[in-house]
C-alpha cells in the first residue's frame, strides 16, 4: 500500500446521529456529501455510522482513512475534488450484528437511512408487499441475529421501545415510488408478524419520510483511483465519481423534527414528495433503463456513448414526449420539458463513464416503477405504448443471456434463474414473451393479460431478434 494514503483530519468530530445501511458509491456521493456540507455549514452531531449488510470491501477501504474519502465531481470541462469526513465508523453487519444494534439503540441515533437498492426491501416489486417467505426475512423473524435491514430496524426499534426511548426516523433513499411509505409498509408488516404492540407503537410514534434522490454516480474503477492519485498525489480507493448535478427532495416528516441542516446546502424540504419522485423515476430512471437494455444490445458500453448515437437520443426524446410526460404531473417549481432536456445533457456528459451493464442490473426490481406503471396508465387512457413496450422487449432479450453477437451476457438479477428458465421455456419468440409475462413478481396480472400490451411487446421482441437493437431503435425514431 502506498504511504501517501488519504486520512481524516485530526481533531474533534461530531458525534454519530445517523446510522446508514448501504455504504456504496451513491451514498458516499450523495448522503455523506450532503451531510458533510450541512455539518460544515450549520454544525450538529450528525456523523454517520455506515453499515454494510454483506461485503467488508467499503470498511476495508474507508477504515484506514478514518472514514474520509474523496468526492470527484466530473463536469465535461474537468474535475473538482472534495474530501468528505462525515463518516465516523463503518461496520460489517455479518461480522458483528450486536455492534450494529448497539449503534442503532443509543438515543443519539436519530435517523436510520437506507440506500439498500430495490431488492433490499424484500418486497414483491409488482405489489409492494413484504415477502414473508424470503429466507432472510424468515431467519430474522425466527429471532436469529438480523440479516436484513428490516430485521435490524425492527429489532432496534423493539429495544428502544423497551427502554422507553423515542424511535428513530427511517429515511429511505432508494429509487422506489413513495419509498417512505414502502419502507413503513415492510417494517410494519415485519413488526406485526413479531408483536402487534410493537407494530402499533412504530405506527404511532415512528416517521418514514419519502425522499427523491438524484445524482448520477457510476461504480468507481481502478483506473479512477489511479487517475485521482496522479492528479491529487494520494491513494484513496474509497473515492467516488459523480456528476455535478444533485437534487434531494425530502418530506418534512422526522421524529422530533431532528435532522441535519441539509436544506442549508441545497436539499428541498417539502410537504409532499410524490410528484418529484414520480417525475424522477419515470423521466430519468425510465430512460436510463431504456438506454441500458437497448444500448447494451446495440453494442454500447456507456450511457454517453449510447446517446452519442442520434437515434438513441431521439429515443429518449420520443419516450418523454409521447409516453412518459403524459403520465407525470408537473411538480411545483419544475418545468417538465426543461427537466427532460437537462437530462439528455446529463447523459451526454463524456466524463461520466456509466456502464449500460451497471444500470441493466436488477431489472426485475426496477421495471415496475420505471416502465410498467406508465404503460398501464397509457393503456387505460388509450395512449401509445410502443416505445415503453420496446424497452420491456429489450429487457426480455437481455435476460435471455446471449447478446447480438452470440456472446454470453453477465445478467445480474435476484430472479435471474427464473427469468432465464422462462426465456428458455418458450420455443418461439411469442412463447418466450408469454412465459416472461407470466412472472407475477414483475408483471401485475391485469397488465400481463392486456392483449394490446402483450401484442406490442411481442412485435418489438420479434423485431429485436430479427433486426437487432440499433435498427429497431432507428425504425422507432425514424
Ligand atoms: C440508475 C440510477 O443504476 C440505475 O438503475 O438508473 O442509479 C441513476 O443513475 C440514479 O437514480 C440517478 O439519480
Amino acid at each position: 500500500m502506498p504511504a501517501d494514503r488519504l486520512s481524516a483530519p485530526v481533531g474533534a468530530r461530531p458525534e454519530t446521529g445517523i446510522v446508514h445501511f448501504g455504504p456504496g458509491a451513491f451514498f458516499r456521493a450523495f448522503n455523506a456529501t450532503f451531510t458533510h456540507e450541512a455539518i460544515k455549514a450549520s454544525g450538529g452531531d450528525w456523523s454517520i455510522c455506515a453499515v454494510s449488510l454483506r461485503s467488508a470491501r467499503f470498511r476495508d477501504q474507508l477504515e484506514p482513512q478514518g472514514g474520509a474519502f474523496t468526492s470527484v465531481e466530473l463536469a465535461p470541462e474537468g474535475a473538482k475534488y472534495q474530501v468528505i469526513t462525515s463518516i465516523r465508523d463503518v461496520l460489517v453487519a455479518p461480522e458483528d450484528p450486536e455492534a450494529v444494534l448497539t449503534c442503532m439503540v443509543v438515543p443519539e441515533a436519530k435517523i436510520v437511512s437506507l440506500t439498500i437498492t430495490e431488492k433490499g426491501y424484500c418486497h414483491e416489486p409488482s405489489t409492494g408487499a413484504l415477502r414473508l417467505d424470503d429466507p432472510d426475512i424468515q431467519s430474522d423473524l425466527a429471532g436469529n441475529p438480523p440479516k436484513t435491514a428490516i430485521g435490524f430496524i425492527v429489532e432496534a426499534l423493539a429495544r428502544r421501545k423497551d427502554a422507553g426511548a423515542l424511535p428513530f426516523t427511517v429515511m429511505s433513499c432508494d429509487n422506489l415510488p413513495e419509498n417512505g411509505r414502502l419502507a413503513k409498509g415492510v417494517v410494519l408488516a415485519f413488526a406485526r408478524a413479531r408483536d402487534a404492540d410493537l407494530a402499533d407503537w412504530i405506527e404511532a410514534e415512528g416517521a418514514f419520510p419519502c425522499t427523491m434522490v438524484d445524482r448520477i454516480t457510476p461504480a468507481t474503477t481502478e483506473a479512477d483511483t489511479e487517475a485521482l492519485q496522479t492528479s491529487q498525489g494520494y491513494y484513496d480507493p474509497a473515492n467516488v465519481q459523480h456528476e455535478p448535478f444533485r437534487q434531494w427532495v425530502i418530506e418534512d416528516n422526522f421524529v422530533g423534527d431532528e435532522r441535519p441542516a441539509w436544506d442549508h446546502v441545497g436539499a428541498q424540504i417539502v410537504s409532499d414528495v410524490v410528484a418529484f419522485e414520480h417525475m424522477k423515476l419515470r423521466c430519468l430512471n425510465g430512460t436510463h433503463s431504456a438506454l441500458a437494455y437497448l444500448g447494451y444490445l446495440g453494442g454500447y458500453e456507456t450511457i454517453s456513448e449510447t446517446v452519442a448515437d442520434p437515434a438513441y437520443a431521439r429515443l429518449c426524446e420520443k419516450l418523454w414526449a409521447t409516453e412518459i410526460a403524459p403520465t407525470v404531473p408537473q411538480p411545483e417549481g419544475e418545468d417538465l420539458p426543461a427537466y427532460c432536456a437537462a437530462l439528455l445533457n446529463r447523459y451526454q456528459n463524456p466524463s461520466i463513464k456509466h456502464r449500460t451493464w451497471q444500470i441493466a442490473m436488477d431489472g426485475s426490481q426496477k421495471l415496475p416503477q420505471r416502465i410498467l406503471g406508465a404503460i398501464a396508465e397509457n393503456l387505460d387512457a388509450g395512449r401509445p405504448v410502443e416505445g415503453l413496450s420496446l424497452v420491456v422487449a429489450a429487457w426480455m432479450r437481455y435476460v435471455g443471456g446471449v447478446d447480438e453477437t452470440g456472446k454470453e451476457i453477465d445478467v445480474r438479477d435476484p430472479l435471474e434463474e427464473r427469468l432465464k428458465a422462462a426465456f428458455d421455456s418458450g420455443e418461439t419468440p411469442e412463447a418466450k414473451v408469454d412465459a416472461l409475462l407470466a412472472i407475477a413478481d414483475v408483471f401485475a396480472p391485469d397488465l400481463a393479460a392486456n392483449a394490446r400490451f402483450s401484442e406490442t411487446v411481442k412485435a418489438a421482441f420479434s423485431g429485436l431478434i430479427a433486426q437487432g437493437a440499433q435498427a429497431t431503435v432507428g425504425a422507432y425514431t425514424a
